[in-house]
């Protein structure tokens, strides 16, 4: 049998010996994966979140920005004409994601909660 695998010292790893014997078990391992694991899944909700709220700002303002870019006095007057031109297009894709979004997340809590083992 090879010799036992040590870590060098001040190894980036030494933290994946969560009850401090020196060695790394499979366990442990698998347990610091997991723990990554999660920590991946829950940066890449957060960011779908932050995206979601963007696109629903951006419904709210993109009115807003027809009127301003109407009222500006050094706007073209084509401005506030190609925004509202654009508008219904904009407004369908946008309806789209975040309706795509709140579909996924309550697919998700049916998954997750409605097999009795959720929480
Ligand atoms: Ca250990």
């Amino acid at each position: 049998m090879a010799a036992q695998k040590k870590l060098e010292a001040g190894s980036q790893y030494e933290h994946f010996d969560k009850d401090g014997d020196g060695v790394v078990s499979d366990e442990e391992f698998a347990l610091e994966r997991d723990m990554m694991r999660a920590d991946n899944e829950n940066q890449k909700e957060d960011q779908i979140r932050r995206m979601a709220w963007f696109a629903l700002w951006g419904l709210l303002i993109y009115p807003v920005g027809i009127v301003v870019t109407d009222l500006l006095p050094f706007s073209f007057e084509s401005t506030s004409r190609l925004l509202a031109d654009i508008a219904p297009t904009y407004f369908v894709s946008v309806s789209a994601l975040v309706g795509a979004f709140f579909g996924a997340q309550a697919y998700q809590k049916g998954k997750t909660h409605g097999n009795g083992k959720g929480k």
